[in-house]
């Protein structure tokens, strides 16, 4: 895979905190550099449920690289190391160290829905002229935190199972299913349980996320939901919620520009369906 660059800006997201800049072959920490960087830390984590507590707070004691009560601290990259009671970056030096805005130390779980249909004008797929394939479109959020486009994914709550984040996380960036009536709530859970029935795991690991740090890192389960015919998923009355301040549904080709890594899941997606890139 690529060195990670996105986990590298030299400023770090909500605040003016600077990395270290590093060249791509100072990144892995094999590479014997002199190498200080700042430790980070959001006052924002201080006594939040869903964040662990400071890493030298003396009754703080995880159980890394594994299921850890409730709290999941495997990685899908394998085992990770440990450096003065911090996990290691898998995919080596960020330029930053502590956990910055993330609120577990080491891996962050995380899940993707991608929702797809084809690109449709008179109810007849949409060629792109150049490839000659079909064009497939998928459901974006625009992020309310750094104003780009992304997949309308979430954060794996503790204790719960990616298949219900996929949901869960569809429903309130796409459905604003927090801000729905009880009526409207039940009927837009029955028509994504439905639709959700049937997916393809598309990746599993590491995300090259702004947010990373040395310390602490995004993993996600990205998981597509291809709707054949645009009567179903193609018909949702999609209303942007959450952390999300607009969706909509965004032709896919390989100039699309989009948060962390989320254009090379895209492209594994349109691999699978043979579509435009
Ligand atoms: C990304 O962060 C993941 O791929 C996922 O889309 C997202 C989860 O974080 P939040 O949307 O909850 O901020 O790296
Ligand atoms: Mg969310
Ligand atoms: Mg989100």
């Amino acid at each position: 895979s690529m060195v990670h660059k996105k986990s590298r800006s030299i400023i770090y997201p909500f605040g003016n905190v600077k990395r270290v800049l590093l060249s791509d072959d100072q990144v892995p920490w094999s590479t014997k550099i002199s190498y200080d960087p700042l430790e980070y830390e959001s006052l924002n984590l201080k006594n939040k449920p869903w964040a662990d507590p400071y890493i030298d707070e003396p009754s703080f004691h995880p159980s890394f690289n594994s299921l850890d009560g409730k709290v999941n601290r495997q990685s899908y990259m394998g085992i990770y190391l440990i450096e003065n009671k911090r996990p290691l970056n898998p995919e080596g030096r960020t330029g930053l160290k502590g956990r910055g805005v993330l609120g577990r130390w080491g891996p962050n779980h995380a899940a993707d829905p991608i929702v797809t249909r084809w690109k449709t004008a008179n109810e007849t797929k949409q060629i792109n002229s150049i490839t000659k394939l079909p064009i497939l479109q998928f459901c974006g959020i625009q992020r309310r935190d750094c104003n780009e486009w992304a997949i309308p994914g979430g954060m794996v709550d503790t204790g719960e199972n990616v298949s219900e984040t996929l949901k869960r996380e569809f429903l309130e960036e796409a459905f604003n299913s927090l801000e729905s009536t009880k009526e409207e709530t039940e009927k837009n859970e029955k028509i994504i349980l439905d639709f959700f029935k049937h997916g393809e795991e598309i990746y599993k690991g590491y995300v090259d996320d702004p947010r990373n740090t040395d310390n602490a890192w995004m993993e996600t389960v990205a998981m597509n939901f291809h709707d054949e015919t645009g009567e179903s998923a193609g018909k949702f009355s999609l209303r942007a919620g959450d952390d999300a301040k607009s969706v909509r549904w965004i032709d896919i080709d390989k100039h699309l520009e989009l948060y962390a890594s989320h254009s090379s899941l895209i492209e594994k997606v349109v691999k699978l369906h043979n579509a435009h890139w």
